[in-house]
């Protein structure tokens, strides 16, 4: 096969689709949910996101495999800087949105549920808000899957003991929690790092901004602690994340440090 041919034939297969990313979320805004709450995706320039849906699925109890939401993305496309904000209103946001996110404003109906849930994008989707059930023995496993692919999954788990699922590791994406300190009002996926989460819990008043509060903020794929950004990272509705390099990396890195600092001082020590 021609070298063109093959990449037009891995562009067909692949699909441009297969990069969209839930690249931020605010679930639990302090006080009441409206005018905070939004859901930030994130891909290629311009990229129409027809025939995706994104969907919600519970993880609480006898409910766990639910869909209850089904948000229709077909009429979308991500801005020319890669990133779609869908916000549940038109309010003022601080910080802004940049100039090239494409920005959709319409309410979550309901709103986006605190506790356990997983957020999935899928195309070819065929089944039906509030009545799928895609687990319907609640052990965890799905037993439906009404759709044509996965393109994107995350998910929270929370930490009250009662029966809490997550789907979005089986779906092939990331899951938070649970944290023995708290639930997470925010995940955020690093600049840095696109398969790390970051959650936390977040303070501040409409119109924004919405800094991270706790000290203890925690990431999905391990127990590595971000304390050092708290104070600086805040949630970003519309424009790139924050990065971040979890403490036990950055320990390594001061440890790097100082080994070359003291070979450097035994070399002149040998000199003297
Ligand atoms: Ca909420
Ligand atoms: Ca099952
Ligand atoms: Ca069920
Ligand atoms: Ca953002």
């Amino acid at each position: 096969m021609h070298l063109k041919t093959i990449a037009a034939f891995v562009a067909a297969t692949v699909g441009v689709q297969a990069q969209v990313q839930i690249n931020e979320i605010f679930i639990n805004p302090p006080s009441t949910d409206n005018g905070m709450e939004f859901i930030e995706f994130k891909g290629a320039s311009n990229q129409s996101l027809t025939g995706l849906h994104l969907l919600m699925i519970e993880g609480d109890g006898a409910s766990a495999g639910l869909i209850d939401v089904a948000l229709d993305l077909g009429s979308l496309s991500l801005g020319s800087n890669g990133l779609l904000l869908w916000r549940d209103s038109s309010t003022v946001l601080s910080p802004a949105p940049a100039s090239g996110t494409a920005v959709h404003v319409a309410d979550f109906n309901p709103d986006i549920e605190n506790g356990s849930n997983t957020y999935v994008i899928v195309s070819g989707f065929t089944g039906t808000a509030g009545v799928t059930d895609l687990d319907t023995n609640n052990d965890g496993v799905l037993d439906l899957t009404p759709w044509t692919s996965v393109v994107n999954a995350i998910g929270l788990i929370e930490n009250d003991g009662a029966s809490n699922l997550g789907y979005a590791v089986a779906l092939g994406g990331i899951s938070y929690g649970p944290n023995a300190g708290f639930n997470a009002d925010a995940l955020v996926r690093l600049a840095n790092d696109a398969n790390i989460l970051f959650g936390g819990d977040v303070t501040g008043t409409s119109p924004g901004s919405f800094p991270f509060t706790e000290a203890t903020t925690a990431f999905s794929s391990g127990s590595n602690v971000f304390g050092d950004i708290v104070g600086t990272a805040q949630l970003t509705p519309g424009s790139e994340n924050f990065s971040a390099v979890p403490e036990p990396q950055e320990y390594a890195a001061i440890a790097g440090v100082l080994a070359l600092g003291a070979a450097a001082w035994r070399r002149r020590a040998n000199r003297a």
